[in-house]
């Protein structure tokens, strides 16, 4: 019985090792996908990864990285972050970061979108991510 109780009670402890910070969103005028930035903190001792993102307001997101490729910027799609035991990883302009398409609603700066992230330990973390204009700051 105690073992179960141990066994239930690991779940909630080990997501909590895990947390979003610094979520925020570029919005881009309309047709242009909102790229979606935070930086993930492993608190754990084990090595976690995101492995997926949802949205109630977006139609799809995915996960992307951009890539230097002889002065030109392109983006790949990548299935999973890696976050290291306690360290993190970074999603931001011209690395990793969301990519936020088909919007279900009209969606403008000032605005809060909805986002889940999900994690290889199975836990999810649901964010608040603010949206900025197209010229906001790095
Ligand atoms: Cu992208």
């Amino acid at each position: 019985m105690l073992a179960l109780a141990a066994a239930l009670l690991a779940v909630p402890a080990f997501a909590a090792g895990i947390a979003v910070q610094q979520p925020w969103v570029r919005w881009l005028p309309v047709g242009l996908p909102a790229a979606g930035y935070a930086t993930l903190v492993n608190a754990g001792d084990t090595p976690v990864s995101l492995v997926g993102v949802s949205s109630p307001d977006y139609g799809m997101v995915m996960i992307h990285r951009s890539l230097d490729r002889g002065g030109m910027e392109r983006m790949v799609m990548v299935n999973s972050i890696p976050v290291p035991p306690h360290g993190r990883a970074v999603l931001a302009p011209g690395g990793y970061h969301l990519m936020l398409m088909q919007p279900r609603h009209a969606i403008r700066p000032g605005m809060r979108v909805s986002v889940r992230f999900e994690f290889s330990d199975g836990s999810t973390i649901d964010v608040a991510m603010p949206v900025r204009p197209a010229n906001a700051p790095d």
